[in-house]
Order: C-alpha cells, then structure tokens, then sequence
C-alpha cells in the first residue's frame, strides 16, 4: 500500500468526468488500497479517483464513528439508482478543498449499485451520512465539487481563500 498526493483545488483534473472501469483486476485493488490508506491518512470519510489523480470511476469511503470498528467500502462504478424526495443539509468539507465547510442539500437516502474490489454487482439503499459521502464522492467522478452547490460569490471566496491557504504552507 502507499499513500497517494491528494490533488487541491483548482487542480483541472477535479473538474473532469471519469471513466468506467472495465475490468476489477489487481491494478484496480492496489489503487483502491492506496486510495483507503490515503484517506484515512489524511484523514477524511471518503476519497474518489480524480482526488489522487486517477481518472476512474473508483470510491472509497468509511462513515464509522472513531469509537466503532472500522468499515472501509471499496465501490467501482457507483451509481446512484434512486433518490429520496425528502432531502438533508451536512456541512460538507472536502480533501480537495481544504479547511473549507458548507451546507450543503441532497437527497436524505439514495439507493447505489456498485461493483466491490472482486467484480461483485450490489445495490444498497444508504441514509444519513452515508448517503450524504456517497453523493458527494459520484459527484467527483463527474467533475462536481460541493462548492458547485454554493453561490459564485462563496465558491470564488473559498477557492480565494484556498489558493492563499496553499502559498502560505509553501512559504512556511
Ligand atoms: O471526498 C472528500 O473530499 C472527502 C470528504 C468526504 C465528505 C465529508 C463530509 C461530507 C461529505 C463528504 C472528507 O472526508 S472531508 C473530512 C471529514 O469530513 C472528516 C475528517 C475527519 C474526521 C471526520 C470527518
Ligand atoms: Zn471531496
């Protein structure tokens, strides 16, 4: 496993859409582990492809509280198969988008179907948090960050704010 650089905004790659995934073999499980160790490394609840660079339609994500046993879920090719009329607001961060909050609207449970790290087909039905990670990671692999959500006026501020944020750590 190895820990991958994870890419900040306004990095172009963080606006592209991502490919399927044509076949799970061990270059994609290697991906998906170093994706994981990435995350909880840095640390976050989710982690999708463009965030290291890779152009693929892969998620990782584990929702456990600190005090629960972990429970890591490796997704190829999310996609969201359903949604829930009722929706909730999460203040959203992102890994990409550091030290950066919002609320943020989605539908409250939302039914996936996805292949695991072995090519197995599942569909699950997610609520909560859960649901509110797994939107926000598919919106990665299209290109779509949460401050897509926001006004031009937030958006411009928090991209500012990051860019300033970045030069002065390089600086230090
Ligand atoms: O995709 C990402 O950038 C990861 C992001 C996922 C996410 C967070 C909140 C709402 C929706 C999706 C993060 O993990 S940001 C960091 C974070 O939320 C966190 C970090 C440590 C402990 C608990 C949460
Ligand atoms: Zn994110």
């Amino acid at each position: 496993m190895a820990l991958r650089e994870i890419l900040i905004v306004p990095d172009p790659r963080l606006k592209q859409e991502c490919d399927p995934v044509s076949e799970v073999n061990d270059e994609v499980r290697q991906i998906l582990d170093d994706m994981l160790e990435t995350m909880y490394d840095a640390p976050g609840i989710g982690l999708a492809g463009p965030q290291i660079g890779v152009m693929k339609r892969l998620v990782v994500l584990d929702v456990s509280d600190d005090k629960e046993k972990p429970e890591p879920m490796k997704l190829v090719n999310p996609e969201i198969i359903w949604e829930s009329e009722d929706c909730s607001v999460y203040q959203e961060g992102c890994l990409s988008i550091p030290d950066q909050y919002a609320d943020v609207e989605r539908p409250l449970e939302v039914g996936v179907r996805y292949r695991d790290e072995n090519g197995k087909e599942h569909e699950i039905e997610a609520e909560g948090l859960l649901a509110t990670c797994i939107q926000h990671e598919i919106d990665h692999l299209d290109g779509i960050l949460f401050t897509d959500y926001l006004s031009a006026l937030k958006r411009n501020m928090i991209l500012k704010k990051v860019i300033k944020l970045q030069k002065s750590k390089k600086s230090a």
